[in-house]
C-alpha cells in the first residue's frame, strides 16, 4: 500500500469519528470547475487564459480599495467578467464531497463548519449548508453609498461602472473582500470561536498565504486538533499540519468520504 493511501486511510479513521469539523477552502477546489487560481504552480505553456488570475493581472491594480477609486470602471469589468465565469462554472466532486462531509457529521449529531476564501458560491450550489464566505461573494453586489446587497441578473452589465438601483448618482462595487478590507465581522467571529474547537480540522485547495484566514489551522492546531491539507502542491500550511494528501481535491476528498463513510 502507497504512503498516500496510508494517510487517506488514517485521515478517514479520524474522520469517521470526529465530533466537530471545521475546513478552510480556497480557489484550488474550484480549479477542477474549470475557474482560475490566484497563485500556485503553473505550467510555463499553458495558454494565459488558463494561469494564475495574478501571474496576468496586478492584484494591485483590481483587488484593493484604492484602485476600485481610482479606476471604477476597469476594476467592475474585470469583476463582472469573473462574476459570468463563476456562474457559469458547476460544482465538481471536490464541492460534492464536502457537502456529503457534512452531512455524515450532522447525522450522528456533531459540528460541521465550512469556511471558503472563495467568492463563486460553489460550496452553496453543491449543497453545503453551513458555509461561511470569508472573502463575500462576487455573485452579490453593493452599493457603495448605502451598502445595500443583491443579485444582479446573470447577463453582463450594461454599463461601466455600475450604477448602484439604490441611490441615484453611487456605483456599485463586487461585495468582495479586497486587500486592505475587514473581513465580514460576524464570519470573523464565528472561525475564531470554531477553528480552536475543532478535534479534525482541514485547509483545502488554499496556498495559506493570505490572512487572517491562513492562521486559522494554527489556531486549530494550537488546541489540539488533528490538522490536515488536501493540495496539488506544498503551501505555506504543508510544514505545519499532522497530514498531507497530496493531489487535486476533486479526487482526493470522494475517496476520503468513501473510506471513511463506506459510501
Ligand atoms: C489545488 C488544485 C486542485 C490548485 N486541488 N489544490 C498578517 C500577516 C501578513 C499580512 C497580513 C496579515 N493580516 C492581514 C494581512 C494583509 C493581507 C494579507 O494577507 N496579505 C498577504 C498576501 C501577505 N490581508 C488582508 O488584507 C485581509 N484583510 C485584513 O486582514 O484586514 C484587516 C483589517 C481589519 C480592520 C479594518 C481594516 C482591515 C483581506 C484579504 C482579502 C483577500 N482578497 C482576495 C480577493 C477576493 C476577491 C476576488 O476574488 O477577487 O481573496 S485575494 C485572493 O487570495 C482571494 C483569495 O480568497 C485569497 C486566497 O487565495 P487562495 O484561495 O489560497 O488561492 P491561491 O490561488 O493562492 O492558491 C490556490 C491553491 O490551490 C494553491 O496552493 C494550489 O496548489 C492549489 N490547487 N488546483 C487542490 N485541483
Amino acid at each position: 500500500m502507497s504512503d498516500q493511501t496510508n494517510i487517506l486511510r488514517l485521515v478517514a479513521d479520524r474522520l469517521r469519528v470526529a465530533r466537530r469539523v471545521v475546513v478552510v477552502t480556497g480557489a484550488g477546489v474550484s480549479a477542477e470547475s474549470g475557474l482560475r487560481t490566484f497563485r500556485g504552480a503553473t505550467a510555463a505553456d499553458m495558454p494565459k487564459d488558463m494561469q494564475a488570475l495574478w501571474r496576468e493581472f496586478d492584484p494591485m491594480k483590481l483587488a484593493t480599495p484604492e484602485a476600485f477609486d481610482a479606476n471604477p470602471e476597469m476594476v467592475t469589468r474585470w469583476y463582472d467578467w469573473r462574476r459570468l465565469g463563476c456562474l457559469a462554472a458547476e460544482p465538481n466532486p471536490g464541492h460534492t464531497a464536502l457537502a456529503a462531509m457534512e452531512r455524515h457529521i450532522a447525522s450522528r449529531g456533531g459540528d460541521f463548519a465550512l469556511f471558503t476564501q472563495n467568492v463563486d458560491r460553489l460550496h452553496h450550489r453543491a449543497g453545503s449548508q453551513r458555509v461561511f464566505e470569508l472573502h463575500g461573494s462576487i455573485i452579490e453586489w453593493r452599493c457603495v453609498q448605502t451598502g445595500e446587497t443583491f443579485e444582479p441578473e446573470p447577463t453582463p452589465f450594461e454599463r461601466f461602472p455600475p450604477p448602484s438601483p439604490f441611490h441615484p448618482g453611487a456605483l456599485l462595487r463586487p461585495n468582495v473582500v479586497w486587500f486592505g478590507e475587514a473581513l465580514p465581522e460576524s464570519v470573523l467571529l464565528a472561525a475564531f470561536d470554531l477553528a480552536p474547537k475543532a478535534d479534525l480540522f482541514f485547509t483545502i485547495g488554499t496556498s495559506s498565504v493570505v490572512y487572517p484566514a491562513a492562521g486559522f489551522v494554527e489556531m486549530a492546531a494550537r488546541e489540539g486538533a488533528f490538522t490536515v491539507e488536501v493540495n496539488k502542491d506544498d503551501t505555506a500550511a504543508t510544514t505545519r499540519v499532522d497530514a498531507v494528501l497530496r493531489g487535486p481535491s476533486g479526487e482526493i476528498l470522494p475517496r476520503l468520504i468513501e473510506l471513511a463513510f463506506e459510501v
